[in-house]
């Protein structure tokens, strides 16, 4: 078939580096620049198979989060904007890593194996993120797409190519597939949202910005003039100076603890970070002593969630609200969740398709990850079949700032400023509401990370044998303390999680575990 003439003859302008190997892991592949023509070719064509297969829109976004600029990444986003199901990541696996002669038959192989009707049309929408290897990669999935039906968006956040592939297929009915679409439903019920936040002063209604210097810094000023004058915002980080997640970003602040490089802040002012692709935010101060305070995901789910259960006790309609959390979330904030809130927590396997799945369990479902991605998930609900007029359309309003499809830093900064100003809220009032247990994460280069098995949502392993055991000896030495291991799924490294009561033993036993992992 000429369809298939046309890949071999493509796909030799992309060839694969023989031997070389990857894998579709959390995030989708992910690696240095230079190894991954030929994985953004094949995810094209990828893209377009899924594509004919749901009948539907397909997303291929380029980029690698929070990782440093000399690296790069793809992945799918599937009709409904969540990622794509784990027998197609197999597949993408299979079609990247097939030797350049076997392509056509690993191609073949899974058109095969999903009765893919090759005469159905494809399209396929791409993004990129400001990486600079992101113009050319982008431009090999597009080879790699090869109805030319597929859509080029250039530079968007991930969440933003989440949001216009939803909107795409369910008819608009989710909003319009532009991101003019995009700023203006969000930004609008955010502007409905502050009318209910009564003597907010100007200072409240500013909010420092690091941008990563990547494309949410970029997307920032585009969005600028549909909040008005009720957030300002000051961008740091663009993009114009610093080099992408060096020294900033919201991985590097949630990691370091403390300030990205290339801020200014004063003592008590509200300041957030986005990750290098706008997915992901975290918010910090400084106090009057200069001691660094982070809101991490686990913060900003309870703030979402206390609001949420409120507003719902307002409505009064019958609707079940779960926060969904991973092994990393901090245990202060399981227990006041659990204790004080009293709201059904769920933990799953780290990776934000895993969280989404088990929210839509519930009506509503808030989930985050420690790292500050994440966002709300929320069933067929009708507000305005409640009689108390206010409250549902306080709910509606709400339910409209937010990205349902995916974790978004935009969507969830305008939230929970919104959030901040109904409540009358400062920064410092919103962290008081519990305090973070100390914890240490650190990153332990082993020669096969495989070898690490585990189950009850990450939090045990159970290979190689003996881990478990010593791992729960040397947690017993201290107070409130918890840890435990899992292999990475972005980077070639096995992540160690400790948590206890002081700073200095939670970096202990941080130390001790990784010692234990070798
Ligand atoms: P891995 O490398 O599998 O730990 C990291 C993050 C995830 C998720 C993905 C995708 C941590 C501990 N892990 O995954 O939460 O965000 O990257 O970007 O933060
Ligand atoms: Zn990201």
């Amino acid at each position: 078939m000429a369809q298939f003439q046309e890949v071999s003859k493509l796909s030799s302008q992309h060839p694969k580096p023989p031997g070389l190997v990857l894998q579709y892991g959390t995030a989708g592949f992910r690696s240095n620049a230079k190894h991954l023509d030929h994985a953004m070719f094949r995810t094209g064509l990828l893209a377009t198979l899924r594509s004919k297969k749901t009948k539907a829109t397909i997303g291929v976004m380029v980029t690698a989060s929070h990782n440093p600029e000399e690296d790069n990444g793809v992945k799918l986003i599937d009709p409904m904007g969540n990622m794509v199901t784990a027998e197609w990541e197999g597949y993408a696996t299979q079609l990247v890593n097939a030797e350049q002669d076997d392509l056509l038959i690993v191609l073949k192989d899974i058109i095969e194996k999903e009765t893919v009707n090759m005469s159905q049309e494809a399209n396929v929408f791409v993004g990129k993120d400001t990486r600079s290897s992101s113009v050319s990669l982008s431009q090999a999935v597009l080879d790699g797409v090869l109805a030319l039906s597929g859509h080029n968006y250039g530079l968007v956040t991930t969440p933003q190519l989440h949001y216009m592939v939803c909107c795409q297929n369910t008819q608009g009915k989710y909003g319009e597939p532009t991101v003019e679409g995009y700023y203006r439903k969000l930004c609008q019920a955010f502007i409905q949202l502050i009318k209910n936040a009564s003597n907010c002063t100007d200072d409240q209604k500013h909010l420092s910005v690091d941008g990563a210097n990547g494309i949410g810094a970029l997307k920032l000023h585009e969005m600028e003039s549909h909040v008005k004058s009720e957030l300002q915002i000051s961008v740091f980080n663009d993009g114009s100076k610093g080099k992408l997640n060096y020294e900033c970003g919201a991985d590097f602040v949630k990691m370091q603890q403390k300030p990205p490089t290339g801020m200014e802040m004063s003592p008590g002012e509200r300041c957030c970070s986005y990750d290098g692709d706008a997915d992901r935010i975290v918010y910090y101060y400084t106090d009057s002593e200069g001691q660094f305070h982070l809101l991490d995901g686990d913060k900003i789910a309870t703030l979402i969630s206390t609001f949420l259960k409120e507003l719902l006790t307002q409505v009064g309609l019958d609707l079940k609200i779960a926060v969904v959390q991973t092994a990393y979330a901090n245990g202060s904030s399981t227990r006041y969740l659990e204790d004080t809130m009293k709201v059904i927590v769920r933990c799953t396997k780290t990776g934000v398709k895993h969280l989404h799945h088990a929210a839509q369990e519930f009506d509503i479902g808030v989930y985050f990850e420690a790292n500050g991605h994440g966002t709300v998930s929320i069933s067929e609900t009708d507000p305005h079949s409640s009689k108390r007029k206010r409250a549902a359309q306080l709910l509606q309003n709400t339910i409209n700032v937010i990205n349902q499809t995916v974790g978004d830093a935009i969507s969830d900064m305008l939230l929970i400023e919104a959030i901040l100003a109904i409540k009358g809220m400062t920064v410092q009032q919103w962290d008081a509401i519990y305090t973070d247990l100390p914890n240490r994460q650190l990153k332990v280069k082993v020669a096969d990370r495989r070898v690490i098995d585990t189950t009850d949502a990450e939090r045990r392993a159970v290979s190689p044998a003996g881990l478990q055991e010593a791992i729960d000896s040397l947690v017993k030495k201290y107070k409130l303390a918890r840890s435990f291991v899992r292999p990475s799924g972005t980077e070639d490294v096995v992540r160690v999680y400790a948590e206890a009561e002081t700073q200095e033993s939670a970096d202990a036993l941080a130390h001790e575990v990784s010692l234990a992992v070798y």
